[in-house]
């Protein structure tokens, strides 16, 4: 018996109104149906804003201490709920075990770093220019936020937005990437289960070009947070902006890890394999440029062609596994069409190149880890963003060139430097244009409790997580009380020296 799962709008588990279900199959065997989800359309998201609405009113008079704690009960109800979890996020898109329950680990750390902000939340007190007159700053909730998630990191992505915006007082509705609604539905469950009034968070499933759009488009939702392509999130910018909405964008990547002559080579080779087929390459921090310096190129590139053709490929919940598949089949004909890009580029095709041959992975969307050499910075490989196990190599002859070829392609967001050397250290920190750096590790690997996001065409000036993103959350609201009895006029009676 197939299951049929319902969107959570108004405090209850509702069937969409269209009436119409999409199906949810393992990306590793298709003949594994894990559910029918809402097909949800816009009355779906006006019910969901109008009891968001209520939730709003409820939930930004409860003190900000209180809104921790339940956080801090979801993060307990996640713990406890974390190898369930893993394992349905695996079979639903496809990621190792291991990784899944790292992902669900993030929502946990995400819980808790929220819960203890309740306690924090600061503002700032300052003095005032006139005499006998108070200063001071805090933190307002917003209204109702519409969240829009996509499929590689199935709770950490929707947690590091929804609990600072359920944090500072805001309701939520969340519309999960129509591949991973399954964790979506475990998550608002946690949620549900921890005590957070039914009306503050809502759950609509469904297309972008449904249901997001609506969202997008709602007047009643001021703020939107959104992750995925630089090309979604165009569109999504120009509606935010035209709406003089709050928007927060984290978009694509084309990170480059750099591999100096005096780096420990068997370190870099570890990072490499973990940074671009990790998550089968479907990451926006994935390792997808890899910069060799010439002295150390031809043999570095031996190693890792042999090592990445011993990545063993299957199903994520299967001891052993270190690949699983790509997340559905369109996102495996992208890759296929950038293998085809890349010979007509006349670049070196190292290693993969194909589907794997095995029967056993003839129901999944399997890709063989696939790496190119000889790219120049131009190379279509070497500055689009593939989303899949596909590395691009490119030589270079010292530390200022690899720089320029890092800082060369539009996005933005996470780089790393192999390298003994602390002075290079430390200026691939200054000069490398992304919104993270990372020494002596891989492009992946970010902390929940520090700001997470990109420069240039990755993101639009946002960070997610650490303490900025209760910024972008909250509205500043500001206060004078003037306790002098007296008219004072702010920069014309202040010439005041004491006398
Ligand atoms: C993403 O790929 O969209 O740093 C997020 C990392 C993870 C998060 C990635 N913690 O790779």
């Amino acid at each position: 018996m197939t299951t049929t799962f319902r969107n959570f709008i108004a405090g209850r588990w509702i069937r969409p109104s269209t009436g119409a279900y999409h199906e949810n199959r393992n990306p590793a065997n298709i003949r594994d149906l894990i559910g029918r989800f809402p097909d949800s359309g816009p009355e779906d998201v006006e019910a969901a804003v109008r009891s968001a609405e209520t939730g709003f009113r409820i939930w930004s008079r409860v003190p900000a201490p209180a809104r921790g704690d339940v956080l801090r009960r979801v993060g307990d109800l996640l713990s406890e709920r974390k190898e369930m979890i893993a394992r349905a996020m695996t079979r639903e898109m496809g990621k190792v075990l291991t990784e899944t329950r790292g992902d669900v680990q993030e929502g946990i750390d995400t819980a808790y770093y929220a819960a203890s902000e309740g306690r924090r939340l600061f503002g700032h007190t300052v003095p005032s220019e006139l005499r006998s007159k108070w200063a001071m700053s805090f933190r307002r909730p917003i209204g109702v936020v519409g969240l829009i998630t996509p499929f590689n990191f199935p709770m950490a992505i929707p947690t590091w937005k929804m609990f600072p915006a359920l944090l500072c007082g805001n309701a939520v509705i969340l519309k999960p990437s129509e591949d991973v609604p399954h964790t979506a539905h475990l998550l608002v469950e946690a949620l549900l289960d921890a005590g957070l009034p039914p009306e503050v968070i809502q759950l609509v499933h469904g297309s972008g070009s449904k249901v997001g759009k609506a969202l997008i488009e709602h007047p009643a939702v001021p703020v939107i947070s959104f992750t995925g392509s630089t090309a979604t999130g165009a569109v999504i910018g120009e509606t935010c902006g035209r709406m003089h909405k709050r928007l927060s964008l984290e978009m694509g990547g084309k990170n480059a890890m750099i591999v100096m002559d005096d780096a420990d080579l068997d370190l870099a080779l570890d990072g490499v394999l973990w940074g671009a087929f990790g998550t089968t390459g479907q990451r926006c921090t994935a390792t997808s440029r890899l910069l060799l310096h010439r002295k150390i190129h031809d043999r570095f590139l031996r190693r890792l062609e042999d090592a990445a053709g011993k990545l063993h490929l299957g199903d994520g919940r299967k001891d052993g596994t270190e690949v699983g598949p790509l997340i559905h089949e369109e996102a495996r004909d992208k890759v296929e069409r950038y293998v085809g890009i890349g010979r007509e580029e006349g670049l070196e095709l190292v290693t993969g190149g194909s589907r794997p041959r095995s029967p056993k992975l003839r129901n999944g969307w399997f890709y063989r880890p696939t790496i190119f050499a000889g790219a120049r910075p131009g190379s279509r490989l070497a500055r689009e963003e593939i989303f899949g196990p596909v590395l691009t190599v490119l030589r270079f002859s010292g530390f200022e060139e690899a720089v320029r070829i890092n800082n060369g392609v539009p996005y933005g967001l996470s780089s790393a430097l192999y390298t003994r050397d602390t002075n290079l250290a430390f200026r691939a920190m200054q000069e490398l244009d992304n919104g993270i750096t990372y020494v002596n590790a891989p492009t992946i690997g970010a902390e929940a409790h520090l700001p997470f996001g990109g420069v240039k065409q990755t993101g639009n000036g946002h960070r997610e997580g650490g303490w900025e993103v209760y910024e972008f959350y909250s509205e500043t609201k500001v206060c004078y009380v003037d306790y002098s009895g007296v008219l004072q006029r702010a920069q014309i009676d202040n010439v005041d020296n004491g006398g």
